[in-house]
C-alpha cells in the first residue's frame, strides 16, 4: 500500500482521515507539525496556509508515494491554484471531506481539484467512513516496487511508470 501525504487547510479533516483509514474512533488532536503515520503524512493546515511554511510541505512530499490535497466540502475558498500537478513528483488526487455538512458543494470544490491536476477526486465522510475505503482500495492499486521490465513496461502501454 502507498503512502498518501495530506495537505489542506486547518480543518480540512486531515487527522480525521487518517483515523478513519485506520479504523480509529475519531478524537480531535490539532497538528502541530508533520506527523509520518505508516499509511499518511499528516501536516498542519497552517503549512498550507502560508508560503514559507508551504516550502516544507513540498520538501516532506517527498516521502510519500501519492499526494493528496484535501478540501472540504463547505470550503469558501480555494488554496490550491490550477495545475499544481506541475510542481509535484507523484500522482496528484484530490479528496473532498464533510460531505455531509450542510452548505456542502461538491460540484464546485470537484472542478478546483481537477484544476489543480488531480488524476482521482474522493468524495468523504469521516465521521462515518463513507468513500475511505475508496481511498485505500486506491493506495493499494500501486505495486509496492516495480522491477525496471515492468517499469518498461508500463512505459510501452503509454502508463505512468509507477503505476
Ligand atoms: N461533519 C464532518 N466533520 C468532520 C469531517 N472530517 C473532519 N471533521 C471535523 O472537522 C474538525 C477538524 O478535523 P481535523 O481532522 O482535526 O482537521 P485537520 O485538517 O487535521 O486540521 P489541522 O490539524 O488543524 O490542520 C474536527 O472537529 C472533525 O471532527 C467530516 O467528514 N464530516
Ligand atoms: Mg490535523
Amino acid at each position: 500500500m502507498k503512502k498518501l501525504f495530506l495537505c489542506g487547510r486547518s480543518e480540512a479533516g486531515k487527522t480525521s482521515l487518517t483515523q478513519a483509514m485506520k479504523g480509529e474512533k475519531l478524537h480531535y488532536w490539532k497538528t502541530q507539525y508533520i506527523n509520518t503515520w505508516d499509511i499518511t503524512i499528516d501536516t498542519p493546515g497552517e503549512a498550507a496556509e502560508n508560503k514559507k511554511l508551504g516550502y516544507d510541505l513540498g520538501a516532506v512530499s517527498f516521502d510519500a508515494d501519492i499526494i493528496g490535497l484535501l478540501v472540504a466540502a463547505d470550503e469558501p475558498f480555494n488554496l490550491f491554484p490550477p495545475a499544481c500537478i506541475g510542481v509535484t513528483t507523484r500522482p496528484l488526487i484530490g479528496i473532498i471531506t464533510k460531505i455531509d455538512v450542510p452548505g456542502a458543494n461538491i460540484p464546485m470544490v470537484r472542478m478546483w481539484l481537477e484544476q489543480a491536476g488531480c488524476e482521482r477526486v474522493f468524495c468523504v465522510n469521516n465521521n462515518t467512513g463513507e468513500g475511505v475505503q475508496d481511498i485505500i482500495d486506491y493506495l493499494c492499486e500501486y505495486s509496492d516496487k516495480l522491477s525496471i521490465e515492468e517499469v518498461k513496461e508500463n512505459q510501452k502501454k503509454g502508463l505512468k511508470d509507477w503505476a
